[in-house]
């Protein structure tokens, strides 16, 4: 699904996405702009996604088959590429509808991106499209501390909706550059509905009545927690554990069907099921009432106890996907597109689904929650008798049932596929490649060519998410990582018959094409992005496809075997998702002053791919490539 585009950037990087904390308002004082204003003057003030010229993006495209595509397949795709631009062709043609297209809309990209990448994909969300996160190791580990912490968490998050609210959020910046901050508008009281081709978002905040509560599960059972007193004061953190134990008190029956589950079933069976499902009344007013919560606290269930080594992986195998159906996989509705989960023994974090924004924002949101968490006790509230929260109740019909038994057998079958290796790299961290004046994350990059190449003896189309947010409802666009610099580099380095001189000075080379990769595309010069453009134009005036997008070169491109991100948290949290192909790896990082958190990973049915290996060969890589700068005499780095 992610068969789709790429982008750039400065050395001055990213404001981290977490920067909400650390940037400052772009907007007048309060005193002169009404609270509503400063959102709309800050966004109309973002330039609009540009569209590269048709020729720079051919060229581009050319140099980035190279180390992916054979030789002889080169000259063909040269072929295809030259009649597509030239004078008068079809790429021209297109070019000019779709410049068109972006002076005619917002942003031309991102409606479309929206529908391709999330709500016409027709795999389940889990492990295909939502991404987990895992926060570090709560101090608790009893249904007691369970409760606490989690009435802490949600007073922490509608601490941020405030500012939500408000529109109060510190405008983010990358790169010095002032980032699109529409993304924070959507996550929270929004949800994701199957369809029968394609899905929807629905988004509550925004109506005239926006939601004041929130759904819990806990035993695979729902319940509507209403987080807001009748004068609009959010419960205090006391108020809210109350109406958690009495949640869990009135659920403590095991053997319940659980609904949540019929989420996890690929978006065309859920489609239809939900259109059953919600044919009976009770149904429908309790799935409504999921749809337009805020956000969903899952209280998960214990899981088995593992290893200190095991942990992380295993809290990420729960933050994607649940563990499966005898486990949480059902004590959640994977089509909230923010869902905190709290279990039992301290494991926490999070999964959302992720049509309707980045990481990053989310990231900023649970980096609050942290913070807001580790506070001292809130204050002491009056103990007012509080509304008993309300359980949604389910009619389970034979059919119901036996969509629900599907979906637990698919589930199950996705979760034994799914193979996850969580490791801290703790040798240094972004400290070592900027005292090498080198971009951090270009470093990473090159180090998982290495790793790769080493495995496989090739290079392999590799994906970085790169942010559009410098341009109004930006999105994300791809970072080939691969290139021919990375290429060179990757067959020198355990070559003996070069010098380490040599070899420094094309990994060099090969990080700095990385950061220059990464300064076009996230200035929206990258060429993914514009090559769908391009070819959603052809598709949608019904129009021949040209030649090559039928190309086996833009397969090939399209075919991540390396499907990465970075994702940096201020907090020592493991984000993580799954491979985007059936033979390839997801790799999420989370880079931090001396260490680097890593998830990998990769299907277990496929032979050729093993979460654990890869991410040794990464940890090998990163060592290798320190001691290479450490020990040659610094050139002219
Ligand atoms: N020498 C020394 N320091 C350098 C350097 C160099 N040559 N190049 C960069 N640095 C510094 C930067 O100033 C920055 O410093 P900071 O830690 O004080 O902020 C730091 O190193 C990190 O920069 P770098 O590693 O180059 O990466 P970045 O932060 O610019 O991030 C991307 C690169 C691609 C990740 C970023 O542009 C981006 O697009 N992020 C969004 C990704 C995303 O959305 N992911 C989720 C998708 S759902
Ligand atoms: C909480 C971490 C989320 C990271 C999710 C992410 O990076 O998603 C990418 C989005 C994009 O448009 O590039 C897609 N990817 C997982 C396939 C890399």
């Amino acid at each position: 699904m992610w068969g789709i585009c790429s982008r750039t950037m400065g050395k001055v990087g990213l404001a981290k996405p977490c920067g909400l904390m650390k940037s400052c308002h772009l907007v007048k004082p309060v005193s002169v702009t009404r609270v509503t204003d400063r959102y709309l003057t800050h966004q109309r003030g973002l330039p609009s996604l540009p569209v590269p010229p048709l020729q720079q993006t051919c060229e581009r495209y050319m140099s980035a088959l190279e180390p992916i595509v054979e030789v002889d397949e080169l000259k063909q795709t040269k072929e295809l590429v030259d009649e597509f631009e030239k004078a008068g062709g079809v790429g021209e043609k297109l070019q000019r509808a779709l410049e068109k297209r972006a002076r005619n809309t917002e942003n031309w990209l991102s409606e479309w991106w929206v529908q391709v990448a999330y709500l016409e994909y027709r795999m389940p969300v889990v492990i295909h499209s939502s991404p987990g996160l895992v926060l570090p190791r709560m101090n608790f580990s009893d249904k007691q501390g369970q409760i606490r912490f989690a009435a802490k968490l949600i007073s922490g998050v509608l601490d941020f909706k405030t500012m939500i609210d408000n529109e109060t959020l510190p405008v983010e910046y990358l790169g010095g550059k002032p980032l699109c901050m529409n993304q924070y508008y959507e996550v929270l009281s929004s949800c994701r509905i199957p369809g029968l081709k394609k899905d929807s978002i629905v988004n509550h905040a925004k109506s005239s009545r926006p939601p004041k509560h929130i759904t819990v599960v806990h035993n695979f059972q729902f319940f509507v927690l209403d987080v807001y007193n009748s004068d609009g004061t959010p419960l205090t953190a006391d108020q809210l554990c109350v109406q958690l134990e009495r949640i869990c008190s009135s659920s403590l029956q095991t053997n319940v069907e659980p609904v949540g589950i019929l989420t996890t079933q690929n978006r065309d069976s859920w489609g239809k099921a939900y259109i059953n499902l919600i044919k009976d009344k009770t149904n429908k007013k309790s799935v409504s009432a999921i749809q337009r919560s805020i956000f969903t606290l899952c209280l998960d269930g214990a899981m088995p106890r593992v290893s200190n080594e095991m942990y992380r992986s295993c809290a990420a195998v729960q933050m994607l996907h649940g563990g499966g159906s005898r486990w949480n996989s059902g004590n959640r509705w994977f089509d909230k597109t923010l869902q905190f989960i709290v279990g039992e023994d301290g494991t926490c974090g999070a999964n959302y689904e992720h049509a309707p924004a980045e990481g990053p924002p989310i990231v900023a949101l649970i980096d609050h929650v942290v913070e807001y968490t580790r506070k001292p006790e809130m204050i002491r509230s009056p103990m007012v008798p509080l509304p008993m929260p309300q359980k949604l109740l389910f009619n389970i019909t034979p059919e119901i049932k036996k969509n629900i038994e599907e979906a637990k057998h698919n589930m199950n079958i996705l979760a034994k596929d799914l193979d996850m290796k969580v490791i801290v790299f703790g040798h240094f961290g972004k400290n070592v490649p900027k005292a090498h004046n080198m971009s951090p994350d270009a470093f990473i990059q090159i180090a998982l060519q290495l790793a790769y190449y080493r495995l496989y003896r090739c290079c392999c189309a590799t994906y970085e998410s790169a942010s559009l947010r410098m341009f109004k409802l930006g999105r994300t666009d791809t970072i080939r990582s691969a290139s021919s610099a990375s290429a060179t580099f990757v067959k020198a380095f355990d070559d003996p018959s070069k010098q380490n001189t040599d070899k420094i000075d094309l990994l060099a080379k090969a990080v700095n094409a990385h950061r220059l990769y990464t300064n076009r595309a996230i200035s929206g010069q990258a060429i993914d992005r514009h090559l769908l453009g391009l070819k959603l134009l052809a598709l949608e005036e019904k129009l021949p496809l040209p030649a090559i997008f039928t190309d086996t070169a833009y397969a090939k491109a399209l075919h991540y075997q390396l499907s990465t991100s970075q994702v940096p948290s201020k907090t020592d949290c493991v984000m993580c998702f799954g491979p985007v192909v059936n033979n390839g790896f997801g790799v999420c990082y989370n880079p931090m002053n001396d260490h680097i958190n890593f998830a990998v990973s990769s299907f277990n049915t496929c032979e050729e791919t093993n979460a654990a290996h890869l991410a040794q060969a990464i940890e090998s890589a990163l060592l290798d490539m320190r001691t290479l700068l450490e020990q040659t005499p610094r050139a002219k780095l």
